[in-house]
Formats: structure tokens, sequence, C-alpha cells
């Protein structure tokens, strides 16, 4: 581990030293209409108070309920000031109101935005935010009442008031163009901007690195930036750098923390840093039955910390933008990390919808310019278990494959099929990705030990792949694989929903994949259980959750853990596998890790 020799703020670090930014979090005065008509802001008296980030529908006075929470505070803005509110996470879809008058709406809740505040010579504003966790395919197509997830209601995240110049920093953003040798470019995009000179000051890891005069047009402006002595970012040492942006002349001023390194995929490898890796680990839901998708940072850092005590290295975001500070901390502890677009089964419906093809679009752009600093993200995804089988899945692939090419080449793009050897479009992804459930699904009919479908069923996939003229040179990631166990259910007779079923699969699941270096990653099915289906849906989910966690929802270990404990350290260092910077020994507790870090 090398000495961590520069003062990098850790965990959610501020992204503005001279603009002044208020956090809101706290408790706000709200009410829940269970049958809302046409709201109107200005008629609203709160009956009640919600936290702040909370899911509403996770509170015992809403939970499960669907409707429309409305919150409402007080905020203070100098009169005649500018300012803008921030929004981490509002669910499912919301509406922003500044005395009254609307100022944002937004229709998918794991995407940021932001509602200005109208200039005025008062100094005390009302803000009232109504975020409706009702599904509604014109007002929020990217979420359907189908997906085997809970979608949460609420301000899901963070809230914070930004008092800013008329002319402001609107996003600082940082390419590498030949990241190991520090060589990067910063994009800037201001706001009110348009054509302008503007005198700069660039900081690196806090000292003042270089004065530039730049030159924006429509509001845009990029500069390269050499850091001196770069270090580079990896699992074992996760390196970051801190580059900030002042414009003295316009009194704001821009941070971004973000890593040196690069991902490729070559020759059926993955190659971080120009080594070969193998990711081993977990898809993760934003999920709690106490916080909803409202999941704290310390749970993040706990999910995280139980991760890494099992041997994981690789966290698929399932099936999301994922939070910012969670990337934070996958940025910090060195985790490598596939996020995607919200998508859960798409159709053909979707697929030649207007909105939903907009709102996709709408979304890929915003995850990826609100998330491209991130060396932790090695590789962007969408459409999960699309019906990618059918020709009418073509046109929204190959949309979806060029805009994300276009707006970040230096990440792997893929798509989790679950079609297998009837997928059409594999071709398109520089990483085959299977979700693939042998020996769970489908053996319902069957007398015989379910188990024995596991070999088969992913040496299926393997062949497939490997005699493909085209699909063979890709490397191969098995993105979902599983069964579930209630936790607490134990039976040696291995029945299905017991425990002992759900770690035997997972045996057999690693005896098999530690056999094919063309198996370059796999993801289980899935860290924790979560809460899901409800209604008749939930016949598919005993006691309404997606039971295939190695955890429960109180993340508390299965017998499914140690086995995933196994197989990581199975699948990263098998005669197979390709030497892989593994983080230090997972029997090492965390902390001790930074002091190596720092020794
Ligand atoms: C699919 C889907 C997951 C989950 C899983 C399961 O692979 O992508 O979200 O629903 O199946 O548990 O069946």
């Amino acid at each position: 581990m090398k000495k961590m020799t520069r003062m990098i703020p850790a965990g959610s670090y501020p992204r503005h030293l001279v603009r002044k930014v208020e956090l809101l979090d706290g408790v706000w005065q709200f009410s829940f209409f269970e049958t809302p008509g046409e709201f109107d802001p200005s008629g609203f008296v709160p009956d009640g108070l919600m936290a702040v980030p909370q899911a509403f529908d996770a509170m015992p006075d809403f939970r499960n309920k669907r409707g429309v929470g409305v919150y409402c505070r007080t905020i203070l803005v100098a009169p005649g000031g500018h300012a803008f509110l921030e929004f981490e996470s509002v669910g499912i879809t919301a509406a922003v109101f500044v005395d009254g008058q609307p100022v944002a709406v937004n229709q998918c809740s794991f995407l940021r935005f932001e509602a200005e505040v109208p200039v005025s010579d008062r100094e005390a504003r009302t803000v009232i935010v109504v975020a409706d966790n009702r599904f509604d395919e014109t007002r929020a197509p990217l979420h359907a009442p189908n997906y085997d997830f809970r979608q949460y209601g609420g301000i899901l995240g963070s809230v914070r008031l930004h008092h800013t110049p008329a002319r402001r920093l609107r996003s600082l953003r940082v390419r590498g163009l030949s990241p190991l040798t520090g060589h990067v470019a910063v994009d800037l995009a201001i706001k009110g901007g348009g054509t302008a000179m503007l005198d700069a000051q660039v900081f690196v890891d806090g000292r003042l690195h270089s004065e530039e005069v730049l030159r924006f047009r429509d509001g845009l402006s990029s500069f390269d930036l050499d850091i001196e002595s770069p270090q580079i970012w990896s699992p074992a040492n996760p390196q970051l750098h801190l580059i900030r942006v002042l414009l003295p002349g316009v009194g704001d001023d821009m941070q971004v923390r973000t890593g040196l390194r690069t991902v490729e995929a070559r020759e059926g490898e993955i190659l971080l840093n120009q080594e070969p890796i193998r990711l081993a680990g977990v898809n993760r839901h934003e999920s709690h039955p106490c916080f909803g998708s409202a999941v704290p940072e310390s749970q993040m850092l706990a999910d995280l910390m139980l991760l890494r005590s099992l041997g994981g290295n690789f966290v698929r975001g399932s099936h999301y933008p994922q939070s910012e500070k969670f990337l934070d901390l996958c940025d910090e502890l060195g985790f490598l990390v596939w996020e995607e677009m919200l998508g859960w089964q798409q159709t053909e419906k979707e697929f030649a919808a207007p909105l939903y093809r907009e709102a996709h679009r709408d979304g890929i752009a915003r995850m990826i310019s609100d998330h491209s600093h991130h060396p932790s993200i090695i590789m962007w995804g969408f459409l999960n278990e699309a019906r990618t089988h059918l020709p009418e899945a073509g046109d929204i692939l190959q949309c979806s494959f060029d805009q994300v090419r276009a707006l970040d080449p230096s990440r792997l793009v893929t798509y989790a099929t679950c079609k297998g050897v009837n997928d059409r479009f594999l071709e398109l992804a520089d990483v085959i990705c299977f979700n693939t459930y042998p020996g769970w699904y489908n053996c319902h009919e069957d007398e015989g030990d379910p188990l024995r479908f596991v070999r088969p069923g992913i040496e299926k996939l393997v062949e497939f792949v490997s005699k493909h003229p085209v699909l063979r040179s890709r490397p191969i990631i098995i993105s979902e694989i599983g069964a579930e166990g209630l936790y607490g259910v134990r039976d040696e007779t291995l029945p299905f929903y017991s425990e002992d079923y759900q770690a035997a699969y997972i045996r057999e699941v690693t005896d098999c994949v530690i056999e094919y270096p063309e198996i370059c990653g796999i993801a289980l099915w899935h860290f924790a259980d979560i809460v899901t289906f409800s209604g008749g849906r939930s016949i598919m989910r005993p006691r309404g959750f997606n039971n295939k966690g190695l955890f429960n929802e109180y993340r508390r270990p299965k017998l499914a853990a140690a086995a995933a404990a196994d197989l990581f350290e199975a699948f990263l260092t098998s005669p197979a596998a390709l030497p892989c910077p593994n983080p230090a020994p997972a029997s090492l507790p965390i902390r001790h890790r930074t002091e190596l870090a720092t020794a």
C-alpha cells in the first residue's frame, strides 16, 4: 500500500469551498394524500412531520401506501440574491414549488436534479416538494409497477440550498486523456454564461496548480491539465485526486474528487491499468426496511465493509443510478462498480414508446454527466433483462450503446441479458453479461436434485460465447446467479428456500465458474434481502421479499455469506484466474487497511 501523502477529504467531501451551500436534511413539515386531486400549493397546511432523507412509505403511518407526500419548509435567501435547490433523489416523481410558484419537476427517483429559487425581495421563502410514489407511464416512464424491487416515495436523498452569484458554475467534469500519466481534460459549464473570457484558478489536491484565462462559448469551456506526480487509482491502492476550479471574477468554485485509471476489454480479459483483473462480488439494491431506498451513508459503509469482509471487490448497482455517497465510498475503498440506467425487463411496448425512449436517453446522459468522475465505475449498463431476443430491441440498444460511447469512451458498456443464447444483440456489448439461475427457476416440475442443473446451465453459456465468431473475444460476466434462502430456515435435506440450499447452490456455482478463465466476473444475486412484490405478485416472493440475499434485510449473515466468501476467494485466486490486485486480505478489519495505507 503506498503512503497516503496528500490530505484528500474522506467520504462526502465538500463540492465547494467559496460557494455557500446549506444542507437542508432534517425534519420537514409533511402531509400525505392517498387520493390527491390536482395539488394546490397555495392552500397547503401540513399536519405532520417527516425526516429528510427518508422514504415516507417505509414509515409506520404510510408503510406500503401509494399517494402523494407533500413536504414543506422555509428557506432564507438574501433579498435579490440567487440560489438553487439541489435534490439527490425524490421518488418516484417530484414537483417543487417556491412561494407557490412551480420551479422544477423530475420523473426518475434515481437522478439528481436542481430547482432554481426565483429572485425575490423577500428573505424567507416557502419550499414545497410534492413526492408522488404512484406509477404513471406518462409522468414516470422509467418506473413500472412490475419491477422485482420496491420503488419508494419521498425525499430519498439529501437536499442542499446553494447560494450563488447570478453567473455560476453548473458542472465540472474530469476526463482522462492519458490517465496513467496524469494528463486529463477538465470540462466546465456555467449558467448565465454564453460567451465570456473568465479568469480561473486551478487547484490540484488543495494546492494552486495554475491560473488560466478560460474562453466560454455557449457556457462551455475545456482545458487540459497535467497532474504532477499522478497517483494511480486501483482496488489495492485507491489513490484519489481533488480537482478544483475557482472563478475569482465570478465568485464561485467547484471541485470533484477523481481517480486516474484505465479500463478496457481485450482478448477475453478485462484490463484495469493495463493489467488483467477479475471481478467477484454482488448485485446490490439501495434498500433497507427502515429507510426504504433512503439508505444512510452509515449503512452504505457497513454494507461495503461486509462485502469487503467476504473478499468481494465488485458491486453491480442493480438496477439504477447509484447514490453519490455510495460511489464516493466505492472510490475511497477501491471497489469496482457497474452502474446502470433504471431498467427491469422492458418490452417491445417501451422500446416503441417515445416518452420512454426520451426518458431513457435523458437518464443515461444525466447518470454519466453526474458520475463520470468516479474511478470506481468501470462499466455502464442499461436495460436489465429487456426482451433482447426480439428484433424490436435492436434500435433502443444501438441508440443506447452509441449514446454512452459518445458521452464516455473511457469505460466498458454492456447490458445484462436473461435471454442467454437467444439474445440477438450481444455483439454490441464490450462484456457479455448473463443473468442465469439454473437450479432455481424452471425446476418446479423436476423430482431430481436441482443442483445438477447449475453446471450445464453455466457451461452452455460459456460454450455459446467461446464458439461464437465475434463474441469469443469478449470477456464474460455472470451478472446474476443465486437462489432464495429464508433467514433462519435450516434443513440439511436442502429444500428450496432453505439457507442450506442457497449455500449449496453457491458452492455448486463456485466449482463451475473457477474452471472457465473466459468468465472474468461474477456478481451473485444479491447482497441483502429486499422488500419487493406486494399483492398477488408476492406469491413469487415469500413474505414479499426477494430472499436471495447473502444477508437478510437487516444484514444478518445467512449460510450463503460464508459460501460467497469461499467463492470470491476461489474465483480471484483459482489457477484459471489471472493475477488480480486484490484488496488487503478479507480477514483484516477494514480500519487496519487504512492504517496500512498511510503507514
Ligand atoms: C432477475 C432480475 C433481478 C431479480 C432476479 C430474481 O435477474 O434482474 O432484479 O428479479 O431476476 O431474483 O429473480
